[in-house]
């Protein structure tokens, strides 16, 4: 597929790469990174004679590999496990640079503005009364953290271009990396780039809560591509939007283009998507299949149901207004008391930043106060699993009755996305209209209003009562949608795009 698609190389830069090293017992161990954008881009690159993967050192075993190989450059290979590949590899390998920074700056690029200034204004996280609260020491942490951070980012990836004669495909990934068009257009002005953003972009309003001057050099940044990639068209729209305000910069709202000098932008939606052989096969497996009828044994059994949530331990999840709304439900249905169960997986994210404990710390809080309420013969209605065990997601995707995704913002979500290839069960999803995926799959979903409880509690209700053949429908429909959009798709047009503007079609 990819040789017809690419006459360029292709260079790609995001935070996370393709796998981590690490160190146990017997020595250095490799991992495959998890999700959807690794399979997705790892299986395009492989296929490509020429490409670089740019990414960041995530562990101290990472930054001992870049170090051990000249410019942190290592080739590897996934297949039959992901192992490095000394010399010529034999079949497809994927080339991976890692690049290692400063911990201090990187600790500012990423524990102080990525994580979470930047996550908090485009997630709608912020109360404003009181925070955010930018000090001398934030101004500091975006000069000396992200935006050197970002600066040693971008000469890696010019760096890569250059080593391949100035002209190459670039894709860069997410809201670590805002600065570094600009900086790689700059010193190569042949690239095609797009940079695609994995979270929402809110309105130009909430950048206001930013000083101009660093509103305006993200903008900036992110300006030197030729595409900037969103999940939705309303974030595009909003990106374009934002330019217009807080740049003045002349905007097409129709055709979402900006033009920058003598360059037009394009602002684009591209929904992510998943891998559904990739899902069929784990949802195949011997230790999922063994976890799903242990959850079936346990929760569903006497004609019980089963409400599940996979969620990150992240404020925007919305988890604690989750548990509220399912207590209301009970409250006010004691009839279902003892006949609904709900499996809460989480896995424990950015632990190190005050809001994120704090957090965690409320969300047991809160289950505690609603199974001491609730708790019917022993048993109690929710049972909360701080784990990162994927199978086990996969298992309760499969089994549950209702899947509810409560978010007060989430760019796309992939968890309503996978369960609607796996689940066994019609199940029905409980989509937060703030999220990317409800634009796709609202229509076959019960849609939540994220901060009103009683509307959550009431669209449980609906859920769990929901006629058998309007489960089997939606939940058909669902799953039909994410098969025919699936994650090859979404890179795809992409490349046909870079391809259009490259001039080779
Ligand atoms: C960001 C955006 C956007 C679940 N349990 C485990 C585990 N998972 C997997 C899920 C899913 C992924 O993690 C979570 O993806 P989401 O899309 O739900 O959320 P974010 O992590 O916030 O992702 C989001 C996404 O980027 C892609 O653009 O959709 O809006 O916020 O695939 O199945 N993974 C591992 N262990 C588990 O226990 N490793």
């Amino acid at each position: 597929m990819a040789e017809t698609l690419f006459d360029l190389p292709l260079v790609l830069l995001s935070n996370r790469g393709p796998l981590t090293f690490d160190r146990d017992s017997s020595g250095r161990t490799v991992s495959r990174g998890s999700g959807g954008l690794v399979s997705a881009l790892a299986g395009l690159a492989e296929h490509l004679d020429d490409h670089v993967w740019v990414c960041g050192a995530a562990s101290e075993e990472d930054a001992a590999v870049a170090r051990e190989n000249t410019d942190g450059r290592v080739a590897v290979q996934m297949h039959p496990f992901p192992h490095v590949v000394e010399g010529d590899p034999d079949g497809p390998a994927l080339r991976v640079r890692i690049v290692e920074t400063d911990p201090a700056a990187y600790a500012d690029f990423y524990g102080v503005w990525s994580n979470p200034i930047l996550w908090f204004i485009q997630h709608g996280l912020y109360g404003r009364t009181l925070s955010p609260v930018l000090t001398q020491s934030d101004h500091t942490a975006f000069e000396s953290g992200y935006a050197a951070v970002n600066l040693a980012y971008a000469d890696a990836v010019v760096d890569e271009v250059r080593a391949r004669g100035g002209k190459a495909v670039v894709l860069l990934q997410d809201y670590h990396f805002y600065l570094v068009a600009e900086h790689v257009r700059r010193q190569c002005p042949d690239v095609v780039l797009t940079h695609f953003i994995h979270i929402p972009w809110p309105s130009a309003d909430d950048w206001r809560i930013l000083p101009p001057a660093i509103r305006e050099r993200l903008l900036y940044g992110l300006l030197g591509s030729d595409v900037v990639g969103f999940h939705t068209r309303r974030y595009a729209t909003h990106f374009v939007q934002s330019v217009q305000e807080l740049l003045g910069l002349p905007v097409d709202l129709d055709e979402l283009t900006i033009t920058v000098g003598d360059r037009t932008v394009r602002a684009r939606y591209y929904p992510i998507s998943v891998d559904p052989a990739a899902l069929d096969s784990v949802a195949g497996s011997a230790e999922v299949v063994e976890y799903a009828a242990t959850l079936e044994q346990f929760f569903r059994d006497e004609g019980r149901q089963l409400v599940v949530r996979v969620d990150r331990t992240d404020p925007s999840k919305n988890v604690v207004r989750g548990f509220l709304a399912f207590g209301a439900l009970l409250d006010q249905h004691p009839e279902l008391v003892g006949r609904v169960g709900f499996l809460a997986l989480l896995q424990p994210s950015r632990t190190d930043v005050t809001e994120y404990a704090d957090y965690i710390a409320l969300v047991g809080a809160v289950v505690a106060e609603i199974n001491a309420r609730h708790t019917k013969d022993g048993r109690q209605p929710i049972d909360l699993r701080m784990v990162e065990d994927f199978p086990l997601a996969v298992a309760a995707y499969k089994v549950c009755d209702v899947l509810m995704v409560s978010a007060i913002a989430d760019g796309m979500n992939l968890v309503a996305k996978e369960v609607a290839v796996v689940n066994q069960r019609d199940g029905v999803l409980a989509l937060s209209e703030n999220v990317g995926a409800h634009e796709e799959l609202g229509e076959f979903a019960v849609t939540l209003h994220p901060f009103d409880i009683q509307q959550m509690a009431e669209a449980l209700y609906e859920a769990l009562t929901m006629p058998a053949p309007d489960r089997h429908r939606r939940m058909q429909a669902a799953g039909e949608q994410v098969r025919t959009y699936d994650v090859a798709r979404w890179l795809n047009d992409q490349i046909d795009d870079l391809r259009r503007l490259a001039g080779f079609v």
